[in-house]
């Protein structure tokens, strides 16, 4: 009877452990995913990251990218073959999205109220 018991409490603790260290593995893991490769491009003076930059972006490999609004003014991040829309994102605001393709090639970002200053080449390479 008293056997029965410790053995009870025994795969308890067994069982608990396992599904603690479990939990470790998978928090640790979700940790490593948010410290993966991203990018901020930041609005400001109506342009991207003052250059309006290329963007590589590796094949099958998506790529998070903050888009953080230090303007005065809404701006927008458009990549339409992409899909990616941020919708307007007013002055002090951020959007956070992934840029992904299984396609290599090259593609415009542009903010839709100020094409031309604002925009600039994505490139998906190998
Ligand atoms: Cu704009």
């Amino acid at each position: 009877m008293n056997n029965n018991i410790i053995a009870i409490i025994a795969i308890s603790f067994i069982v608990v452990g396992s599904l603690w260290g479990i939990g470790n593995l998978i928090s640790h893991n979700n940790t490593q995913l948010s410290k993966s490769e991203g990018m901020l491009l930041l609005m400001k003076d109506n342009k991207f990251n003052v250059t309006n930059p290329e963007i590589t972006v590796k094949v099958n490999q998506p790529l998070k990218i903050t888009i953080a609004n230090q303007d005065f003014r809404k701006h927008d991040f458009i990549i339409d073959e992409l899909n990616i829309n941020t919708g307007f994102i007013s002055s002090g605001q951020d959007f956070t999205t992934i840029i992904a393709s299984d396609k290599i090639g090259s593609y415009r970002y542009y903010c839709s109220i100020h094409p031309g200053i604002m925009e600039g080449k994505i490139m998906i390479k190998n």
